[in-house]
């Protein structure tokens, strides 16, 4: 496994270079195992699906000490660098400063904070989206890179202007302050069906520092568009937790129906996927190297 500096510097290299990456949604070990075995350079932990795998809705329902332990457990598993959703910094300045510095040191090598009050709702349910006020938000980044001083740390901050029906120019206004305040990135959020809005921003914006998109909704774009527009980072945000939904309600339902599991062993993936994906094969070997046969 990568040291948690080798993955933060990964992450920082990603972020910043103007060349696409793309960041998998992970919420637990498992996700982030697969994920990484697919390939992705980059993991999101997602505030939507991590509340939601353990119940909670995405209104800082869950602490930032649950988001903490889950991000140690994929920390612990992966040697892919982790983006942490820390949603609005959970509460002021100093909220945010305490449990970024916590979950830094828990795992992840970059954080996105979005410029929204507490407790915030996801930016796709309802019209009720209040966003911070500039300078109080500047002084949250501020406060955060003032505690975490390790220059492999990347702080995305994610501007939520678009999703609360503000203008442009207001997204724009909030880009520079935060880019000023210390912010290494800037996330530019959208809930349109089209990447408009995005491209509009991304071209007025002109790369003054690297932009991060979502586009969970937009879906439809191609990837060119953004590669002519120098992203730097597309997230998939949530098609981890999707997925598995969709394959254990297909499951659980069959399963129901038929009373029995025959029809269901080769959907499912085997148990020594399983054990493969925990490597028990190293466990095995330290046994012969570390336990006493005597
Ligand atoms: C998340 O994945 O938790 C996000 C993206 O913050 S969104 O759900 O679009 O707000
Ligand atoms: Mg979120």
């Amino acid at each position: 496994l990568k040291s948690k500096k080798d993955k933060d510097s990964q992450l920082k290299k990603a972020i910043l270079s103007s060349e696409i990456t793309f960041a998998m949604e992970a919420h637990d070990a498992i996700s982030a195992l697969i994920s990484q075995r697919a390939g992705f350079e980059i993991l999101w932990a997602s505030g939507l699906t991590i509340s939601t795998s353990l119940g909670y809705r995405d209104a800082n329902e869950a602490t930032w000490l649950h988001t903490a332990e889950v991000v140690e457990r994929m920390a612990d598993a992966v040697s892919t660098p982790i983006l942490v959703d820390v949603d609005s910094g959970y509460g002021n300045f100093n909220n945010a400063r305490i449990s970024v510095k916590k979950i830094f040191e828990r795992g992840a090598s970059g954080v996105c904070i979005e410029d929204k009050e507490f407790p915030k709702m996801n930016s796709f349910v309802g019209n009720k989206h209040p966003l911070a006020e500039i300078n109080e938000f500047c002084g949250r980044i501020k406060a955060i890179k003032d505690h975490v001083p390790n220059s492999d740390f990347v702080l995305v901050a994610r501007i939520e202007a678009l999703i609360a029906g503000h203008s442009e120019s207001e997204a724009l206004d909030r880009a520079h302050a935060y880019i000023e305040a210390g912010a290494d990135s800037i996330l530019i959020h959208s809930r349109k069906s089209n990447a408009d809005e995005i491209l509009s921003f991304s071209e007025k914006w002109d790369n003054k520092a690297p932009l991060v998109i979502v586009p969970t909704k937009y879906y439809n774009t191609p990837i060119e568009k953004y590669r002519d527009a120098k992203i730097s980072t597309v997230i998939w945000a949530n098609h981890n937790l999707r997925a598995s939904i969709s394959a254990m309600t297909e499951l659980c339902n069959r399963i129901y129906r038929d009373e029995n599991i025959i029809s269901s062993e080769d959907k499912i993936a085997t148990l020594n996927e399983v054990f493969e994906l925990l490597n028990y094969k190293e466990l095995e070997l330290s046994e012969s190297s570390f336990l006493d046969k005597n």
